[in-house]
């Protein structure tokens, strides 16, 4: 069952006409109500009339979250306050938190979606949804708890954390879908397993994952640990929430809600658009948000886009799972170095758990990579010679990956810090110097 069919399966000249006719009515609505906005757009001397079509797009100006600070906590909105009825913030490592704000026919539109990327997954109105996303100023518990609603599924809102009770409520309320970070299944599953509860023994069927970049590897181990389908599911609060994008049950790339939200792909550097399926910075332009519209939004997340139908019949453009952030890379020794390349490098490796940290520092003015990661119980042993074997081998399935050398350092099970919402895996010490 296809949510909403018309939509979902439009043609692309069908889609194309729609969404230059919602960009025409946003482009207005901004110039006319945000000076942010049309101050913007007057330095490029862009006017409303100069965009009739989503070609036209490539004329707007971009949008960062360092201009959201700017006019922190609410100059960006395009609705007066008393039309508000919701606001969210994302925390963000430094500075002020990014404000969003939402009117009531944004929280339908956005229920409606998360809604619609549910049935994407496979979840219908007779699933009972655990909501292990956090509650509250992120978007994540929420946004799936009004889309959970809305699809007429049952919602259970125990927020992140708690795993105790977590567990217990999988158990009693035979939760059929749980909604979580990666990392958090990950430590959900190790808690079951630790009191000697098999993951598997539960109703679970399906997870809803996202709000941290994870690997392929990482979904065989989550799939494989509860013995359930791992769904990628995609967002961000400033362009709404969770439930911008969301893979089907083909798993071949995320569906973006493109009604709502018009991706495109940039290089980072030049900012011009790049051709079709090469993998660059995606853009966000929101094409029917009332109260905080936004135009060509750089989300700093590396991905490609592919417009080809999909096996489900979809015919809404896909995104690749997100591989990490501009921003997230480390340059080491002048090597780009993502975290997910490191991972999908030691879950390879049969004898680690998928917990690991990694350490950069600056040594005789020479960057280096540690890499910390857990050995599995099973493999762990006291024996040094079989450590040094395991550190070889992880040493040279990474350097196979990024092309420069680490140093490995095998850790004890359990040692490392677990998250029960967004993971934290890197300590840069060159910075905090
Ligand atoms: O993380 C919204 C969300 C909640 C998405 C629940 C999915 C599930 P923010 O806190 O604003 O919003 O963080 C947005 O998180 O720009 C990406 O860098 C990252 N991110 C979100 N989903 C994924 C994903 C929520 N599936 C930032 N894969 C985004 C990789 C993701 N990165």
């Amino acid at each position: 069952m296809i949510w909403n069919k018309t939509i979902e399966c439009m043609e692309r000249e069908e889609m194309r006409e729609l969404q230059s006719k919602r960009l025409c009515e946003t482009v207005n609505r901004v110039y006319y109500n945000v000076p942010f906005y049309r101050n913007k757009m007057q330095e490029l001397g862009v006017y409303p009339e100069d965009i009739e079509s989503i070609d036209d797009i490539v004329k707007l100006p971009f949008t960062t979250k360092q201009d959201l600070r700017d006019n922190y906590p609410f100059g960006i909105f395009a609705s007066p306050m008393e039309d508000i009825v919701r606001v969210h913030a994302s925390s963000g490592t430094t500075g002020k938190p990014t404000v969003v704000g939402y009117t009531r026919k944004d929280i339908t539109i956005w229920s409606e979606i998360v809604a619609r990327t549910l049935n994407f997954a496979g979840v219908s109105k007779d699933d009972f949804i655990q909501i292990a996303y956090g509650y509250g100023l992120f978007t994540g518990g929420l946004g799936l708890h009004y889309g959970g609603e809305r699809l007429g599924a049952t919602v259970v809102p125990i927020s992140g954390g708690n795993t105790e009770k977590q567990i217990q409520l999988m158990q009693d309320f035979k939760s059929s879908v749980i909604a979580c970070t990666p990392s958090y299944a990950l430590y959900l599953a190790e808690s079951m397993q630790e009191r000697g509860i098999d993951p598997k023994s539960l109703n679970l069927k399906v997870g809803i994952f996202g709000a941290e970049p994870w690997t392929e590897a990482m979904r065989e181990k989550i799939e494989d640990s509860f013995d359930i389908k791992a769904y990628d599911i995609y967002g961000l609060s400033e362009v709404m929430g969770p439930g911008v994008a969301c893979e089907c049950e083909s798993k071949a790339g995320l569906h973006i809600n493109e009604d709502h939200f018009v991706p495109e792909i940039i290089d980072p550097n030049t900012l011009e658009q790049l051709p079709n399926g090469q993998k660059g910075e995606l853009v966000f332009t929101t094409i029917t948000k009332e109260g905080l519209p936004l135009l060509r939004y750089r989300t700093r997340d590396l991905t490609s886009l592919n417009y080809e139908k999909c096996e489900c019949g979809r015919t809404l453009v896909r995104m690749n799972k997100c591989t990490g952030r501009s921003d997230d890379m480390l340059i080491i020794r002048g090597v780009n170095v993502f975290p997910s390349q490191i991972e999908s490098a030691l879950l390879k490796i049969n004898e680690v758990l998928p917990h690991y940290m990694l350490e950069v520092d600056r040594v005789n003015n020479l960057d280096v990579l540690n890499v910390l990661v857990e050995v599995d119980p099973v493999f762990f042993s006291d024996k040094i010679k079989e450590l040094e074997q395991l550190n070889k081998r992880i040493k040279k399935a990474i350097v196979d990956i990024i092309g420069i050398n680490v140093s490995v350092k095998l850790v004890e099970p359990k040692t490392l810090g677990r998250s029960e919402g967004k993971s934290k895996r890197v300590i840069d010490k060159r910075i905090i110097q």
